[in-house]
């Protein structure tokens, strides 16, 4: 007999999600006794951490993990990652270990009466299969759901009694069976958009995080070269579809109304590839696009198309769309736009400028250097300052949901152990993840972690401003010594307040074959 515990591996298997993210519980042993030699189990020591990682690895692999997460307390504590998971639409399968199926009516403890309501808004799917006998088929119908565009997380709760049982005779059609995405652009549809490509007098390129995700980069540059058009990065990126050292490039879009309008302004044509049309922060409202802008929206998903406020939406798959659209336009003679210039900040004598940080970090990093950042009122500063070449170089909460960054480099790194990764994190968003810290230190995950110590959370300050809002409690962050702490959890680190210094350090750190904190202490202006 093969029980549903087997067949789940295989199935696993199958799909290549060899790699296991996870924090045990009682509910979860029966699934993970015998824990096959051919998989890794990657241990968290808090649930946000195990789905941060995951996510990390999910968008750097481009393969889809399994999490498995102890019922409602485990499940309940990855879901503020979780709503990051869902807008960066990392692959993720999340497997719920539920209490036995005959009690769970009663509410015995760590059962989860509604386990398969929990994490329903933060994932693309969700289920409790109804028998034992729909436990494999639901496994397999969440990866195929997760693996499909949009990719996103599913999640399945089982009983622990489910795993011991017979898997019958039809688990290998289950576990065999492949599904693909086989849709793409219509050529009528891409004669639309070249067509308005080519009639432009002064068209625009806007690029989001599934130009990154889809490996389409490269098809970014052509397009954007052909035309000869400046391109930005849509507002408030997760990831970084283009190289920020092309001429071509002109910045990230400010995540309001007001700002992208007066930026697009002098555009006729505005194409966005890849991104929501926008993903706004801040309410500076009014119209959306300036009179005689026509705005055209490339992306692979319906919700993202369906909810956008203005613009002309094309659903298809973006890396295939991008190198068609690439290959059609007419190539035109434009003369690249200037860039505009931002003055340096300056280090004070006990202090560095979060500038100083960055450019420091990008000149001593190797050049494929993956960067995971979530350091939130320093964003203008890190890209004007970081150099950004490669695919897959910048991940970054996409929902801005903090607890994301510290862990996720971890996950980042395991994918893609042949480059390093630099975690450039505040020290406010540090605390939601720090657990990470021990994750990397027990497997020797060799991240540089940078912590951006200016004792405040500085992007609140500044929000507070903005809306006018004095006398808000609790933005001071005194007295929180990070090299103890990476100590305590078994990371080398040290404190920093000259660049002369921080250089020594990260040159020291990526040498190193181990994780290495570097708290840098720095001012919020
Ligand atoms: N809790 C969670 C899980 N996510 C959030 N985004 C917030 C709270 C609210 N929040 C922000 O949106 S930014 C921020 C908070 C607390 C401050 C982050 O401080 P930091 O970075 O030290 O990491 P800066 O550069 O000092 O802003
Ligand atoms: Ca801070």
């Amino acid at each position: 007999m093969t029980t549903i515990r087997e067949a789940a591996f295989g199935l696993l298997r199958r799909h290549g999600m060899t790699t296991v993210f996870g924090n045990p519980g009682s509910n979860e042993l029966l699934f993970l006794k015998d824990f096959p030699s051919d998989f890794r189990y990657i241990l968290g020591l808090h649930e946000g951490a195990v789905m941060a990682m995951a996510d990390g690895y999910a968008q750097a692999s481009g393969q889809a993990p399994l999490v498995t997460l102890h019922s409602a307390a485990g499940t309940g504590g990855s879901m503020g990652v979780l709503s990051n998971t869902i807008y960066s639409k990392s692959p993720v399968v999340v497997l719920s270990g539920q209490q036995v199926r005959d009690t769970v009516g009663q509410e015995v403890m760590v059962s989860s009466p509604e386990a398969a309501q929990l994490p329903r808004p933060l994932t693309k799917w969700s289920t409790e299969p109804l028998s034992p006998k729909d436990v494999l088929r639901s496994l397999a119908q969440a990866i195929h759901v997760a693996n499909l565009a949009p990719k996103g997380p599913t999640h399945v709760s089982v009983p622990y009694d489910d795993w011991e049982q017979d898997a019958g005779e039809n688990a290998t059609f289950t576990i065999e069976r492949s599904v693909c995405d086989a849709t793409a652009l219509a050529d009528e549809h891409l004669a639309e958009i070249t067509a308005s490509l080519d009639a432009a007098r002064n068209p625009v390129l806007v690029f989001g995080p599934e130009v990154d995700a889809t490996h389409a980069n490269d098809h970014a540059v052509r397009l954007a070269e052909r035309l000869g058009a400046p391109v930005w990065i849509a507002p408030s990126p997760a990831r970084c579809p283009f190289p920020t050292v092309h001429p071509l490039f002109q910045g990230v879009l400010p995540a309001n109304v007001t700002g992208i309008r007066q930026l697009l302004a002098p555009h006729d044509v505005v194409l966005v590839v890849g991104a929501p049309v926008f993903r706004y922060h801040h309410q500076y409202p009014g119209r959306y696009l300036a009179e005689g802008s026509r705005l055209l929206h490339v992306s692979n998903d319906p919700s993202e198309v369906a909810r956008a406020p203005f613009g002309d939406a094309f659903l298809a798959p973006v890396d295939d769309a991008l190198a068609r659209i690439a290959d059609t336009v007419a190539v035109r003679d434009a003369r690249p736009p200037s860039r505009p210039h931002r003055a340096a900040g300056v280090d004070r004598a006990d202090r560095m400028h979060p500038d100083t940080v960055f450019r420091t970090i990008s000149e001593v990093a190797p050049d494929d250097v993956i960067h995971v950042v979530e350091s939130t009122s320093t964003a203008e500063s890190f890209w004007s300052n970081v150099a950004l070449r490669h695919q897959g170089s910048f991940y970054s909460a996409a929902a801005g949901g903090l607890g994301f960054g510290l862990p996720a480099a971890v996950g980042v790194q395991l994918a893609q152990p042949r480059r390093r990764v630099v975690a450039e994190i505040g020290d406010g968003s540090a605390n939601f993840g720090l657990v990470g810290l021990w994750t990397a230190a027990h497997y020797r995950i060799p991240v540089v972690f940078v912590i951006l110590r200016n004792e405040t959370y500085g992007a609140l300050v500044s929000f507070s401003r903005r809306l006018s809002a004095a006398g808000v409690p609790g933005f001071d962050l005194p007295n929180i010594d990070f090299v103890q702490l990476a100590n305590g959890y078994g990371v080398a680190a040290e404190s920093i307040s000259t660049v002369d210094r921080l250089r020594e350090a990260l040159v020291k750190a990526f040498a190193a074959d181990e994780p290495v904190l570097i708290e840098a202490q720095t001012y919020y202006e």
